[in-house]
C-alpha cells in the first residue's frame, strides 16, 4: 500500500490493512468488478446497491425501495427491510456490517436461507460500491436502534456507532461516485428509470421510487417515478405492447420451477409482423438471447404446431409452416435464474447455460400445452394468425427473389441516389444516411469523397412496425439501403446472424434535421435497423450525426454550439464587454441551413464531429417509443405525448 494511501486510513483503517488490500484491488481494477468506468459502470453502482435492498425484499422483509440522486450526484438507497446486521463479530473484532462493507463477496454470507443466485457482473457486493466511492455512509434502523459508519474509498473512518433510537427498520446507503475513477460521475434520470421500471416488473409487488433532487418539474416539484407492478411479467407484455393491438386479450403467464431453474414467461399475439422476445437471466437483459430463448421457441413451434395439426386447421394450407411463422406478432418476456450463469457473445449477454434449454423448453411446452387445451377459442385465434404469417412469408420470399433476380440482370448496380466513396475497405469507410435531398446536396459537396459516401433519403420511409417483409423489398428507400450497405437481402428477420460479408461500411451514420420530423425519421431508421440488421447495431456500426443547435456570431467571431448550455457560456464569452444582444444566434432547424463546408466543419470532419454510437439498450428504448409514437393505439400515445411534451418542445 503506498504511502500517501496510507495516509487516508486514519488510525481506524489503518488497523484493517488485510480487508484494505481486497478493496484496493478494486480500484486497481475496477472493470474487472463493474464492468467499465464509463457511465455504465457508474451505473452500475446504483444496480449493486440496490440489487442488495430487491435480495431483502425477495426474502420478504422489505416492500420499499427509495433511489434518491442528490443535487453532488452521490445517490442515496433506502429500504425498510431488517437493516444490515450491526452486532460485533467475535474473531474480527468489527461489526458485521463492517464485514459486509468491506469484505468482497461478505454480503450474503450472513443470511444462507434466501435463495440467492449471482449474475455476471451483478452480485459483486456492496464493498465494491464502497471502494470505488469517495464518500460512502452505511445507516441501519434496527431492533430499536440507529447505528452508521462512514467510509471513504472503502476506508472506516470509525467503527460502526449508534447515534440514536429509532421505531423503523431498515438499511440506508449514500454513497458518491470517486472522480479520480469515474470518467464521468453525471447519473442518467432515464437511465435509472429504465432500469428499476424493469425491476419492478421483474420483481412483481416491490415499490421503487426514483427523485432525482437535481432537477425541478415546471411546477416546481422535484422530478420523480414511482414503479411498482403486481402482475410482473404479465404487466410488462402489456407496457411493451401497450400501443400495438393485441389479437388475445390477457397475455399467456408461466410461472414454474424445472429441475432447479425457476422459469417465468408472459407472452402474447399482437397483429403487427414482427418479434418481439425480451430474455433475461437474473433479472440481467440479456440482448443476444441463449440458451434460455432456444429452449422457449423450441417448446413454442413444438407445441403449437403439434396443436395446430390436431385442429386441422393446417390441412388446407398447401405450404410449409417455419418456426418463424410461429413467432409473428409475438411478444413475450422470458426470466430465467440460473445458479452459475455462463455469459456468451460479443457482448456478454447471451447465456451459454446449455442445461438451460431443456428445462424452458419442458416448462413452457407444458405450460403451453394446458393453456391451449384450456383456451380453445383463443388458441383458434393464434393458429390463424400462424396461417397467414406462412402465407405472407411465401409471397415474402417471391418478392426476395424476384428482387435479386432483378438485382442479378440489371447487373446489381449500386443505388443512382449514392455518391459512393473512392475507397474500399470497409473499416475505414462511411455511410451517411442523409433525410432528404437537399441535405444530401450539402453532405455531397461537403464530405471527403476518399472514405464518405452518401445517400439521400426522401421523406419518411416506410414504418417496417406495421409492414409485413414482402413490402420491405417494395419500398425504395429501404432497398437502397440495403443495396448500399452491400448486405444480402433474404437473410432479414431470421435466426441465423446477418451475413456481413460484403458489408462495405463500418460506419452508418444516420443524419436527421434537429425538429421532429428528424427525429421521427431518425427513429424509423433506428427500427430498420433494431429490427432487420440488429448485428450491425451489435458491432459498433451504426451512429447518429449530432449537427450543432446554434450558430453564434460577432463580427468575425463564429462559434457552434450543442446544447442550450454551450449558447449560455459561450454567448457570454463572445460578449466581454457584457453586450450580450450583439451576439447574432441562428438556430438550425434543418441540416440544408448549413452550407456544405458548414456541414463538414460541424457534423462530418471526423476531427471536429461528434456522432453518437447506437448500443442495443438504446435501440431497444427506441423501438419501444416508437411503438408507442406510431402504433394504432390512440390512447397511450396521446398520454405519452402530453407527458413529454416539454421534451418534444425543446426539439423544434
Ligand atoms: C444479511 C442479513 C440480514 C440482512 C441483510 C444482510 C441485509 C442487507 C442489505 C443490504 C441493503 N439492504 C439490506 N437489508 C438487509 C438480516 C439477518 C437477520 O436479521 O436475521
Amino acid at each position: 500500500m503506498s504511502e500517501e494511501k496510507a495516509k487516508n486510513l486514519g488510525e481506524y483503517g489503518a488497523s484493517n490493512i488485510q480487508v484494505l488490500e481486497g478493496l484496493e484491488a478494486v480500484r486497481k481494477r475496477p472493470a474487472m468488478y463493474i464492468g467499465d468506468i464509463g457511465v455504465r459502470g457508474l451505473h452500475h453502482l446504483i444496480w449493486e446497491v440496490v440489487d442488495n435492498s430487491i435480495d431483502e425484499a425477495l426474502a420478504g422483509h422489505c416492500d420499499t425501495i427509495k433511489v434518491t440522486v442528490n443535487e453532488d450526484n452521490s445517490v442515496t438507497v433506502e429500504d425498510n427491510g431488517r437493516g444490515i446486521p450491526t452486532d460485533m463479530h467475535a474473531k474480527e473484532k468489527k461489526s458485521a456490517l463492517e464485514v459486509v462493507l468491506t469484505v468482497l463477496h461478505a454480503g450474503g454470507k450472513f443470511d444462507k436461507d434466501t435463495y440467492k443466485v449471482s449474475g455476471g457482473l451483478h452480485g459483486v457486493g456492496v464493498s465494491c460500491v464502497n471502494a470505488l466511492s469517495e464518500d460512502l455512509k452505511a445507516t441501519v434502523y434496527r431492533n430499536g436502534v440507529i447505528t452508521e459508519q462512514e467510509f471513504k474509498i472503502g476506508v472506516p473512518q470509525y467503527p460502526a456507532r449508534q447515534i440514536g433510537e429509532t421505531d423503523r427498520r431498515g438499511t440506508t446507503i449514500h454513497f458518491k461516485p470517486d472522480s479520480s475513477i469515474f470518467a464521468i460521475t453525471e447519473y442518467k434520470y432515464e437511465t435509472i428509470a429504465n432500469r428499476l421500471r424493469e425491476m419492478s416488473f421483474l420483481n412483481a409487488g416491490i415499490r421503487i421510487i426514483l427523485t432525482d433532487l437535481r432537477e425541478k418539474e415546471d411546477d416546481g416539484t422535484m422530478k420523480s417515478d414511482e414503479f411498482y407492478s403486481e402482475g410482473g411479467l404479465v404487466e410488462f407484455v402489456q407496457y411493451l405492447d401497450v400501443s400495438r393491438e393485441k389479437i388475445i386479450e390477457v397475455p399467456i403467464s408461466i410461472d414454474t420451477e424445472k429441475n432447479g431453474v425457476p422459469v417465468q414467461v408472459a407472452m402474447n399475439y399482437n397483429t403487427s409482423y414482427s418479434e418481439n422476445v425480451v430474455s433475461y437471466v437474473n433479472t440481467i437483459n440479456t440482448y443476444e438471447g441463449g440458451s434460455h430463448v432456444s429452449g422457449f421457441r423450441r417448446a413454442l413451434t413444438r407445441t403449437l404446431k403439434s396443436y395446430a395439426d390436431k385442429s386441422g386447421m393446417l390441412d388446407k394450407l398447401k405450404l410449409e409452416v417455419s418456426g418463424d411463422d410461429f413467432r409473428e406478432g409475438l411478444t413475450a418476456v422470458i426470466s430465467v435464474k440460473v445458479q452459475e450463469p455462463q455469459f456468451e457473445g460479443q457482448t456478454k449477454a447471451k447465456l451459454g447455460n446449455s442445461e438451460v434449454v431443456g428445462a424452458v423448453d419442458s416448462a413452457v411446452s407444458e405450460a403451453l400445452q394446458s393453456w391451449l387445451e384450456e383456451h380453445p377459442r383463443e388458441a383458434k385465434v393464434i393458429v390463424g394468425k400462424v396461417v397467414l404469417a406462412a402465407q405472407a412469408r411465401h409471397a415474402a420470399k417471391k418478392a426476395r427473389e424476384m428482387v435479386q433476380r432483378k438485382n442479378i440482370l440489371g447487373g446489381g448496380g449500386l443505388p443512382g441516389k449514392l455518391a459512393d466513396c473512392a475507397n474500399s475497405d470497409p473499416t475505414v469507410c462511411e455511410l451517411y444516411l442523409v433525410e432528404g435531398d437537399s441535405a444530401g446536396g450539402s453532405a455531397k459537396q461537403g464530405r471527403d469523397r476518399d472514405f464518405q459516401a452518401i445517400l439521400p433519403l426522401k421523406g419518411k420511409i416506410l414504418n417496417v412496425e406495421k409492414a409485413h417483409e414482402h413490402k420491405i423489398y417494395d419500398n425504395e428507400e429501404i432497398k437502397n439501403i440495403l443495396t448500399a450497405l452491400g448486405v444480402k437481402i433474404g437473410t432479414l428477420n431470421d435466426d441465423k446472424e446477418l451475413d456481413l460479408t460484403n458489408l462495405r461500411y463500418h460506419k452508418i451514420i444516420i443524419m436527421t434535421d434537429a425538429d421532429i420530423d428528424g427525429s421521427h425519421i431518425r427513429t424509423l431508421i433506428l427500427t430498420l435497423f433494431f429490427r432487420y440488421m440488429r448485428t450491425l447495431i451489435e458491432h459498433g456500426y451504426l451512429y447518429i450525426a449530432l449537427p450543432p443547435l446554434y450558430l453564434l456570431k460577432r463580427g468575425k467571431d463564429e462559434r457552434y454550439c450543442w446544447t442550450e448550455e454551450e449558447r449560455k457560456v459561450l454567448t457570454a464569452e463572445m460578449a466581454k464587454d457584457g453586450k450580450e444582444d450583439s451576439v447574432g444566434i441562428q438556430r438550425y432547424k434543418g441540416l440544408g441551413e448549413m452550407n456544405p463546408e458548414q456541414l463538414w466543419t460541424t457534423t462530418m470532419d471526423p476531427n471536429f464531429r461528434t456522432i453518437k454510437q447506437v448500443n442495443i439498450e438504446s435501440a431497444a428504448e427506441a423501438d419501444h417509443l416508437f411503438s408507442v409514437l406510431m402504433g394504432d393505439e390512440v390512447p397511450p400515445r396521446r398520454a405519452f405525448i402530453e407527458k413529454n411534451a416539454k421534451y418534444a418542445k425543446i426539439d423544434t
